[in-house]
């Protein structure tokens, strides 16, 4: 609930101006209330016009992605890309190939990202993009061609300078080679700094691939130990997906001690408590197939129709890693009454609000994605300034500065909240402390 007369009306704002674009009005409410207190101790925002600033992109591309199918049949998909901010650096975010992709989708991961981009403490602005394309039953060839037409508009906005993509749901190393390799050809000239999440021969950085899921439990062990004088060591963990983000969360979770007994796709969950054999899970999804075919393999191992099913396994920890909207209310509780200790989001926005404000208030540790999920595009920031270097670190260097960067974020959303008056309340922490730093370059930089 809003209660300044300011965040009321920005809010009413963005609902007028974004009919019915639910996960933007979603993902701008939570921010706006986290930010309230601050607002009343700082009046220039309000007078620098910074929320009606803020929650109004810079730019909003939408495009025609035609392709031709294996029988020769044309196809159209429609292509985004959202330049949300960049008061302190280009825009940066990833592409997601999924067929709810809409423009409310992408506002609401280009508006989140700008908060994430600032709290990785590396110089990136805020975008996203990506298409309603279904990657899932198409051909190589026709991915190929989807990815090539896509950028053969894509192009134009982007750069080293500019905008940065990256991948996402439905975008790994495979889609964003295709891509890299078009950008190439068309601008005539290797700018590697254009795109992130490259394949290791042509620029990428060791330790991308496993950034997210391991920053992730960095971030969460850093929570535990500070927060609840506990770790991973013991425990058992839930990760819904099993995809880039949630295979190595896993890995990263095992690695520390802990036993994952649950994940999923979007048909369904594998249960096993003996401990999931993600090695195992990492060569179902290579053979790009449902994780249903884990429990055919593996005989201690049961699967059960219904992702969002996933919540009602007792867990200590649990680690949403597959899309927004993953969890509600009945997901919650369950957790809750399973005496859950934690949920740390790795993907974007997986809690609805009556989620989460259910896991806060029954005393649960929390972290939003902005906070917890940004090792992926901190190391993308790491390969960009790699790139401009033209140099490669290892990837013990990386997942050095990976664990650094997922302290300091710790830090600065735990730091945050205390100011703030609501000491350990990450969400609240997160929003704020990624907030500050891009409001005042937006005053410094007058009204632009
Ligand atoms: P992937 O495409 O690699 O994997 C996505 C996983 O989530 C798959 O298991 C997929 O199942 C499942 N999933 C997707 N949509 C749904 C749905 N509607 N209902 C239930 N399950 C679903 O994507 P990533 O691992 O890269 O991304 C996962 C999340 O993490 C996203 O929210 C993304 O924005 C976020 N994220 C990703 C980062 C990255 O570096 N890749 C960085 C930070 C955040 P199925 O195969 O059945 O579709
Ligand atoms: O949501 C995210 O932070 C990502 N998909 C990663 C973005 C990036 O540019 O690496």
């Amino acid at each position: 609930m809003l209660s300044s007369n300011y965040t009321k009306k920005v809010y009413e704002d963005v609902v007028l101006r974004n009919p019915g674009e639910s996960e933007f009005h979603q993902a701008v409410l939570e921010v706006l209330e986290s930010l309230e207190p601050i607002l009343e101790k700082r009046p220039e925002f309000e007078k620098h016009s910074i929320l009606e600033r803020f929650v109004e992109p810079e730019r909003l591309i939408s495009f025609r992605v035609p392709w031709v199918d294996d029988e020769g049949k044309i196809r159209v998909n429609r292509g985004y890309r959202v330049q949300f901010n960049s008061a302190i650096g280009p825009y940066k975010g990833g592409l997601r190939f999924h067929p709810s992709v809409s423009a409310s989708v992408i506002k609401f991961l280009g508006f989140e990202q700008t908060l994430k981009n600032s709290l990785t403490t590396l110089p990136m602005g805020g975008g996203k993009g990506g298409a309603d394309f279904n990657p899932k039953g198409k051909s190589e060839g026709e991915v190929m061609r989807f990815c090539q037409s896509f950028m053969t508009e894509l192009y134009r906005h982007i750069g080293q300078f500019v905008d940065v993509p990256a991948g996402d749901i439905g975008v790994g190393a495979r889609e964003v080679g295709y891509m890299f390799g078009t950008y190439k050809r068309i601008v005539g000239g290797y700018e590697g700094g254009a795109m992130t999440g490259k394949g290791i021969p042509f620029g990428g950085s060791l330790g991308r691939v496993k950034a997210t899921g391991y920053g992730l439990c960095y971030f969460a062990e850093e929570s535990m130990n500070r927060q609840r004088g506990t770790s991973f060591l013991g425990k058992t963990v839930i990760v819904s997906g099993s995809g880039n983000v949630a295979v190595y969360a896993a890995e990263k979770a095992t690695q520390l001690g802990a036993t994952v007994v649950a994940m999923s796709d979007s048909d369904g969950y594998i249960y096993d408590n003996h401990g999931i054999d993600v090695n195992e899970v990492i060569k179902i999804k290579a053979d790009r197939q449902r994780i249903s075919v884990y429990a055919d393999k593996v005989p201690t191992a049961a699967y059960n129709e219904g992702s969002k099913n996933i919540w009602s396994v007792k867990c200590d920890i649990a680690l949403p890693c597959a899309t927004q909207n993953e969890m509600d209310k009945q997901g919650a509780k369950s957790l809750i009454e399973n005496g859950c200790l934690g949920v740390f989001e790795g993907s974007n926005m997986p809690l609805t609000p009556e989620a989460i404000a259910l896991v806060i208030n029954a005393g649960l540790l929390y972290s939003p994605g902005k906070a917890s999920n940004a090792g992926g595009v901190s190391v993308s920031g790491l390969e960009m300034s790699q790139n401009s270097l033209r140099l490669s670190w290892s990837e013990a260097e990386v997942d050095m500065k990976l664990r650094d960067i997922m302290k300091n974020i710790f830090n600065a959303s735990f730091e945050a909240s205390k100011e703030a008056g609501c000491e350990g309340n990450l969400m609240a922490g997160a929003n704020i402390a990624g907030f500050l730093k891009v409001a005042e370059a937006m005053i410094a930089q007058g009204a632009v």
